[in-house]
């Protein structure tokens, strides 16, 4: 089993003594008594293959224990089957299984003196939700204040490198994605609002038993300035663009995708101008991703090709900040979280790509209405993201499905 595996080899990378104590979160409320979805933390999950909320995993060497909810017949008719204690040995190979309340109760013997504990506090929502009693918080307390090491770093260096089982399940969320970004192209028309263009996105993922990694980002026009703009609701106008950032989750792994594209079909001059500026930016970034390669390298590339082009295009001086057009970085690592886990940095400087590990491209160029500009370029928001593996001889391009190039798109669209 996968997850037994994991938990050996983070145990391998820790003291012959560790402790580890790992938990997942609670419920959150949306509103009166409804619940948001439940989703399982990232490492939580990684380590235990464990999907129901309120639980708490702790494990060492010789000895693996899950508290969870108890089974409750009339909270299991309202909200669902619940796994509980007596069934949690076979189905989650524990050796012992308790009462999640067993846990905040018993806290201080669960930790023998001598072993070094490896836990991330003040950790998930099951800590505070839990631990609503003034004795509870003293308890946990002191576990914080006794020989607790963070755990999260560990962790992240795992999960950083992905198995032939995980990159399976990314090139599927990234298939889906994909596929919903071209199905988005050939849906878009002027008159139409940007949460109709959103709702194939829901429909594509729903259908595959599958759901957003994140909330997703239809931007029509100068929406997608707006970097985080969630709104979706904005009516497509004629001559506009549209920037859709939108993923999908699969087994847990999340694809990262963004697209523009022009409502009506058809780049206009301006719109060309800048569009191929960001998808030169974008493909040198990732040509420059393979083994041994700086982490940087993709930013540095893209930051270069966008402020040269910028600069020829009149929109900016040479002594410009290119941060006035381009904010963001051009990568993040992809995973289990959709921002994953593991550090760019290692001592200060930044890591090399290795095989197996995850990456998004993503340069953008954003120009807002200013009078130092010509009007043709307001407006213009644009955004191309793929998802890069880096393999033993250089990358495999996840998204490459979702076509990006200027006649590939018209063409798709016309
Ligand atoms: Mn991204």
């Amino acid at each position: 089993m996968i997850h037994q595996k994991r938990r050996q080899e983070l145990l391998s990378r820790l003291p012959e003594d560790a402790v580890v104590i790992v938990s997942t979160n609670s419920e959150q409320k949306r509103n009166s008594d409804v619940s948001y979805p439940f989703r399982p933390d990232s490492n939580f999950w990684y380590l235990t293959g464990f999907e129901e909320p309120d639980a708490i995993a702790v494990f060492s060497k010789n000895n693996y224990t899950m508290y969870l909810r108890p089974k409750d017949q009339t909270k299991e008719i309202w909200n669902g089957v619940r796994l509980g204690v007596d069934l949690a040995p076979k189905t989650l190979l524990v050796d012992k299984a308790f009462d999640i309340d067993v846990f905040f109760e018993n806290i201080d013997s669960l930790i023998k003196k001598d072993s070094i504990v490896y836990f991330d506090a003040p950790g998930n929502s099951v800590w505070k939700d839990n631990s609503s009693t003034n004795a509870h918080n003293h308890k946990i307390d002191s576990l914080y204040e006794s020989v607790l090491q963070p755990l999260n770093p560990h962790i992240s260096e795992m999960r950083l490198i992905k198995d032939k089982n995980e990159i399976q399940s990314m090139q599927e969320a990234a298939d889906l994605a994909a596929k919903a970004h071209l199905n988005a192209m050939k849906s878009s028309r002027p008159g139409l609002y940007e949460h109709n263009i959103a709702s194939g996105f829901d429909s594509m993922f729903r259908n595959e038993n599958s759901e957003h990694a994140y909330p997703p980002i239809v931007a029509s026009g100068e929406n997608a300035c707006v970097l985080h703009y969630t709104e979706n609701n904005k009516e497509l106008k004629d001559g506009d663009l549209i920037l859709i950032d939108a993923g999908c989750e699969i087994n847990g792994y999340a694809s990262d995708i963004t697209r523009t594209f022009p409502i009506n079909g058809k780049f206009n001059v301006a719109q060309r101008e800048i569009y191929n500026i960001v998808l030169e930016a974008q493909k040198s970034a990732i040509a420059s991703i393979k083994p041994g390669a700086s982490s940087n390298r993709p930013h540095e590339i893209a930051c270069e090709i966008i402020k040269n082009g910028l600069i020829k295009l009149g929109i900016m001086g040479s002594h410009g900040e290119l941060t006035k057009f381009y904010m963001h970085n051009t990568g993040h690592w992809l995973g289990l979280d959709v921002h994953d886990v593991g550090s760019k940095l290692i001592d200060d400087n930044f890591r090399e790509f290795k095989s197996g590990m995850v990456t998004t491209v993503e340069p953008g160029i954003y120009i807002r209405k200013d009078d130092k500009i010509e009007s043709k370029y307001w407006g213009i928001g644009i955004r191309i993201e793929d998802d890069v593996l880096v393999t033993e001889s250089g990358n495999h391009i996840l998204s490459e499905k979702a076509v990006k190039d200027i006649d590939a798109i018209e063409n798709l669209m016309s």
